[in-house]
């Protein structure tokens, strides 16, 4: 077998530990390694799953069908990252509140346990999207809503699981962002994507175009911007639009672009959630070399209020997001 590097022997060789910690980080990865391998195999069956597909009768807090694939990662998850008794707190896309897990627990987990779960029975990709933070309020107590409403730039690792032609599980713990390709032969995740970075320039812009008219102007005036004819600036971009937060981000990570939600007039504060959706994949655009903004300013700086509150979203590559951004400063 050629000399490939595991999740495992990546985690120990490379990254440092949570500072203080003793190993309790990669205790928590292996759960996050395990319940995506777990949820993989359902989610590469799940066209054999009726049991599995169609909608579980139930809606989650955002008023959305909840599939019962988006059930059974959410259980996955919470149950591996429970047994390893480091986790105080979890909040979730498909719980209301927050769960207190263990008071004995250091760090909490914000997590969308399966997003893009309107593709799971149209056989397109989706993902798991998680960020961890150390806990404010004293270890031995039970966890707070303020433990949880931390900005971004409080986040200690972040990544995501993308469930595709193969399943890979991206992360950063603050020093760079890796890649790692599960091989279900060998039953393990397998370094493929060292040091990954975003190129500083793109032409792929992902952006749900039914929404133009309900965009501002600013956002409007970057779109046909995009589509206009210019050889000597690269220009027409190319549309790309999975309708999946991590496939397309994913490849936007590997190709230069980007991916933008912006406020519209039905969601005036975007649809995207800031918590388990914008701030972890801001995280890795930024240590990737890339940009996440509001459209007006760093996403991650920004000071949570509610749990699953919503922001404007535009990230990728630098260039990309700068460009946009001059054009909602100018909208004024
Ligand atoms: P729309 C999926 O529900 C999601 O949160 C992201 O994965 C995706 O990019 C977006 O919403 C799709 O939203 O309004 O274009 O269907």
């Amino acid at each position: 077998m050629t000399d490939v590097t595991t999740l495992g022997e990546f985690i120990i060789e490379k990254q440092m530990d949570f500072p203080g910690s003793s190993g309790e980080f990669s205790r928590l990865l292996s759960a996050i390694r395990l319940a995506s391998k777990i949820v993989s195999q359902q989610v590469n069956k799940a066209g054999l799953l009726s049991n599995i597909l169609g909608a579980a009768g139930n809606e989650n807090i955002q008023g959305e069908q909840q599939q019962k694939l988006d059930v059974y990662a959410n259980d996955q998850f919470i149950k591996a990252i429970t047994k390893r008794k480091v986790v105080c707190g979890i909040t979730s896309e498909e719980n209301d509140d927050f769960l207190a897990i263990n008071n004995e627990g250091s760090y909490i987990i914000a997590m969308d346990p399966l997003d893009g779960s309107s593709n799971i029975d149209v056989n397109v990709s989706i993902g798991t999207i998680f960020s961890i933070y150390k806990r404010i309020s004293p270890v031995g107590t039970t966890v707070t809503k303020e433990d949880f409403l931390q900005p971004g730039t409080a986040q200690l690792a972040a990544g995501y699981v993308i469930y595709g032609s193969s399943t890979m599980l991206v992360y950063t713990t603050g020093n760079g962002v890796n890649g790692f390709t599960y091989d279900p032969g060998m039953g393990v995740f397998v370094l493929s994507h060292p040091d990954m970075k975003i190129p500083q320039k793109g032409k792929i812009y992902s952006m749900n175009e039914g929404n133009f008219y309900k965009s501002s102007k600013g956002v409007q005036e970057f779109i046909k911007y995009a589509q206009k004819i210019d050889p000597d600036t690269d220009r027409p971009y190319t549309g790309r639009y999975i309708g999946s937060l991590v496939a397309d981000f994913h490849r936007n990570l590997i190709k230069g672009g980007l991916y933008l939600y912006p406020a519209t007039t039905s969601s005036p504060n975007g649809k995207l959630r800031l918590l388990y959706e914008c701030n972890p994949l801001a995280f890795i655009a930024e240590q990737a070399g890339g940009k996440a903004s509001t459209g007006r300013g760093r996403i991650m700086e920004i000071m949570p209020k509610e749990l699953h509150q919503r922001a404007p979203y535009f990230v990728g590559s630098e260039d990309m997001v700068n460009k946009i951004e001059e054009f909602i400063a100018n909208e004024d």
